[in-house]
């Protein structure tokens, strides 16, 4: 097995400071909460960024402050979100791209989101592909369902992404793929040979499809845009906090935990 990459998911674009008062929000909040995170073990961490009434916003400006504040404290690695929030047109979704992060999401297919919809159709997924490409991105295949992973390869075959891919399998959104182990198993075997994967469970889902991924070799991703709560009824402190009990589950499965440059060579990001 390769060593085991954590991804932090710091914000999110729905979490708000109602929710849990430990969210980061700013720049300099979100930068604290990063290289927090990369001490804890983190060799990603995706991001998401808020304007200060703590509304989602794809701002390349607040990325990029967001982005240099990270960078100038650790070497982890950095995945954009093009996600963005649900409502936001494809030019608004995309803007990070043009800072060349290392990383971004491509969500490879729509999907209900609670009372909402995650618009991905096929025409957003190849130009999401094709910016990728041009600024040379390597993209994070958010599956949230197992359809989604047959609409990646109609990418591959189109030239637009290359193998070896790396999915986000995102389990347990209300509209998506139940968070179950079964499901866990059905989608990491839906994926072809030679490609890496990590597990997004959301909410009580983070933490067993977490370890899940730990025993069959998968890769994993905690924090407060998956999952707010740290038991049942008790708030996480902090997203590393989350880290930490990754960490912790790796270390008694005697799964090591990789740097970002370990992390960079097993996703082959160049
Ligand atoms: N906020 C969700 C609507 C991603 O980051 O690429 C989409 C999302 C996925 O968070
Ligand atoms: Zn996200």
């Amino acid at each position: 097995m390769d060593k085991l990459i954590i991804t932090a998911a710091l914000t999110g674009a729905e979490v708000t400071r109602e929710l849990n008062p430990n969210l980061p929000i700013t720049p300099a909040e979100i930068a604290a909460a990063a290289v927090e995170c990369y001490n804890s073990g983190a060799s990603i961490v995706h991001l998401h960024v808020r304007n200060e009434d703590q509304t989602p916003t794809q701002s390349a400006k607040v990325f990029e402050e967001t982005i240099n504040r990270i960078k100038d404290q650790c070497n982890v690695i950095i995945q954009v979100s093009t996600g963005g929030a649900v409502g936001m047109t494809a030019e608004e979704r995309l803007q990070p791209v043009a800072l060349r992060p290392e990383m971004a999401t491509l969500s490879t297919g729509s999907v209900n989101f609670g009372d909402d919809v995650f618009l991905n159709p096929p025409a957003y997924l190849e130009e999401f592909a094709r910016v990728m490409k041009e600024h040379g991105v390597k993209p994070e295949i958010e599956a949230f369902d197992v359809g989604m992973i047959n609409n990646a390869l109609q990418l591959v075959k189109k030239g637009l992404i290359d193998e070896p891919l790396h999915f986000d399998f995102v389990m347990g959104v209300p509209g998506g793929i139940p968070g179950t182990v079964k499901n866990l198993l059905h989608m990491a075997e839906s994926i072809p040979a030679g490609s890496t994967w990590t597990v997004a469970g959301m909410g009580r889902t983070e933490l067993p499809l977490g370890t899940a991924a730990v025993i069959m070799g998968g890769h994993v991703r905690v924090g407060f845009e998956d999952n707010i709560y740290y038991t049942k009824g008790v708030l996480a402190e902090s997203n590393a906090q989350l880290v930490e009990r990754i960490v912790r589950v790796a270390e008694i499965h005697s799964r090591p935990v990789a740097t970002p440059d370990e992390a960079r060579a097993i996703l082959n990001l160049s």
